[in-house]
């Protein structure tokens, strides 16, 4: 069933701050966006996911928003934004918005009124709770709960104003709104409205499962050597999740969804909440973004690198695609704001296999089934940066985590820096690599982050210009998508579970048959499945490889994609 065109349709996710600056502020900004809309539109994307460029103080670089609906000064005006949108519906793509409404930023009008004092109208529109009975509030150990926050530090904030403190899952700068109150339930419908109604196609929901707390907010078990509670039982996937979406989606998409896309960013989402999340009879979500496999490379020791097992990569998108075949459907993302660029994380980013490493990963990726989101850059193989120092870092969780571990819970520089090397979210933020002038054509001021120094040799220029480039695969990738039926709708199958350098599966829709295989390794290995006699002889639509694989004998990184009738 073809009805859904989001099922047929690949995104494209733009970091605005670092994706090209027209004013030479060191700022990305909207008028770049504009200026670089026919690179997506050659690429072949379907629809443009534009990360926060509301008004904020960018503590969090835009995910903590003081004003929904106005456009910061650093990216533009509503002006710029509506030529933006009409340059992007005039290239026949959408434009989803980022919705950030688990919190705002406390410099926003709510919170303003929200803190003034005990008995204001919005006192309840955040998280506002007493010290710890019997504790002197604002010392250490009175918080509320023991919840540590995601960025470093108790999750909690003592305000002197009222003397209590308030809830913030993030930064202190990001306090978590009150979605138990209606009243804040209905401001943020009604302001997606106003988006809507301005001609937006959708929104990405930032950790939409977060939004229902466990009201109790219960302490979280502490693990040995951290200085907080994990309270994620108290917020994660919270009693109302399920009901809070239906209401939005009452309230706001109702009556104008079909031509509209939704999805729902759910960390540690299981595969059974997410079948109802995305099951389009319960009207919720389109689909969500899980974190298995962005988590398969992470251990019990937060730092500590574990390295991936492939066994253990192909056992999560396996599950999770079992689970959606029916009811609902997958995402499929290797890369986005907040993760380290993969070619450098499940690739190999040295020069001999750096280009065939980020096409065979973007082969394995897309060709499953679900919808593919593809992060600025990755389209170029874009690697992670070569940090030195922590001083190089400008994201507020790695400096938040850098603190709290080395000042607080007695790990080495060394230790935390070689993985936030390796993890690090600003990994992702260095800026988009258009040619080889200075700071990669990004800007002509000085950028807020550095380019990575490759950028002479990885750049948009270079690969558009050369047909086997990393940027005409990915553009022959979303083509396939468009244009066989069975890579939209087919079954998936996977192949050879427990080998750990290659991932091989089938899809398959009526009389049409695929085969897809990667060699996640530098060593040249037979694919032993079945029928591999009949799948040497059969049709390559894709392949890395100049010459394709001979009795399914796969080479360093390659990655090829069969079909038979
Ligand atoms: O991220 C949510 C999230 O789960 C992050 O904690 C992420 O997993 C982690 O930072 C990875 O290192 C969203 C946004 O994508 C992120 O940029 C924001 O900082 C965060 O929410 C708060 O809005």
């Amino acid at each position: 069933m073809t009805d859904l065109w989001w099922k047929s349709a690949v995104v494209y996710q733009i970091y605005p701050r670092s994706f090209a600056d027209s004013d030479g502020d060191g700022m990305g900004d909207l008028r770049g966006v504009i200026n670089h809309l026919d690179h997506l539109a050659e690429l072949g994307v379907d629809v443009i996911w534009l990360s926060p460029i509301y008004q904020s103080p960018q503590d969090d670089n835009g995910y903590d928003i003081s004003d929904y609906q106005q456009i910061d000064p650093l990216f533009g005006d509503l002006e710029a934004f509506d030529e933006l949108l009409a340059g992007v519906h005039h290239r026949g793509m959408k434009l989803i918005m980022d919705l950030v409404v688990n919190h705002s930023s406390d410099e926003h009008q709510w919170f303003a009124e929200s803190r003034s004092s005990r008995d204001n109208p919005k006192r309840d529109w955040y998280w506002w709770r007493p010290a710890r009975p019997g504790m002197e509030p604002g010392t250490p150990g009175a918080e509320p709960t023991n919840w540590g926050s995601v960025f470093g530090g108790s999750a909690w904030q003592f305000d002197e104003k009222t003397g209590e403190y308030y809830l913030h899952l993030f930064s202190v700068k990001q306090p978590d709104l009150n979605w138990e109150n209606p009243e804040v339930r209905e401001a943020v419908y009604a302001m997606m409205r106003w988006w809507l109604d301005r001609g937006v196609d959708g929104f990405r929901m930032d950790v939409i499962n977060m939004i229902s707390k466990d009201v109790t907010l219960p302490d979280g078990p502490v693990q040995a050597g951290a200085s907080y509670g994990d309270g994620s039982a108290g917020f994660l996937n919270g009693p109302r999740n399920h009901e809070f979406l239906h209401e939005m989606y009452e309230q706001v998409f109702a009556g104008r969804k079909e031509s509209l896309l939704t999805v729902g960013e759910m960390p540690g989402v299981t595969v059974d909440e997410a079948i109802k999340f995305t099951d389009q009879s319960r009207a919720e979500v389109d689909m969500v973004f899980q974190f298995d496999h962005v988590w398969a490379d992470r251990g019990p020791d937060p730092w500590q690198l574990v390295p991936l097992k492939l066994t253990t990569l192909k056992g999560i998108f396996g599950r999770w695609q079992a689970g959606l075949a029916q009811v609902g459907w997958n995402s499929l993302y290797w890369n986005n704001h907040d993760q380290p660029r993969v070619v450098s994380r499940y690739g190999d980013d040295g020069p001999d296999f750096r280009a065939a490493s980020a096409k065979m990963l973007g082969t394995v990726l897309h060709l499953h089934r679900g919808t593919p989101y593809i992060y600025q850059g990755e389209e170029l193989g874009m690697t992670n940066y070569p940090f030195r120092s922590i001083d190089e870092f400008r994201d507020i969780e790695a400096l938040g985590q850098f603190s709290q571990a080395t000042e607080r819970e007695g790990r080495t520089p060394d230790e935390v820096l070689t993985v936030l090397r390796a993890r690090g979210r600003d990994n992702a933020r260095t800026p988009m690599q258009w040619d080889d002038s200075p700071h990669a054509g990004f800007t002509t001021g000085t950028p807020w982050l550095a380019a990575n120094p490759n950028y002479s040799v990885i750049n948009a220029a270079a690969d558009r210009a050369d047909p086997d480039s990393v940027f005409h695969y990915y553009r022959k990738l979303i083509d396939l998508r468009h244009t066989e039926p069975a890579v939209v709708n087919g079954d998936f199958t996977m192949l050879l579970p427990n080998d750990e350098r290659l991932y091989a599966y089938t899809r398959r829709l009526a009389d049409t048959e695929l085969l897809v295989i990667g060699n996640f390794s530098a060593e040249t290995v037979r694919a032993g499945i079945p029928g591999a006699a009949s799948w040497s002889s059969a049709e390559v639509l894709l392949s890395n490889a100049s010459t394709p694989p001979a009795d399914l004998t796969m080479g360093p990184w390659q990655a090829v994609v069969y079909r038979r009738r």
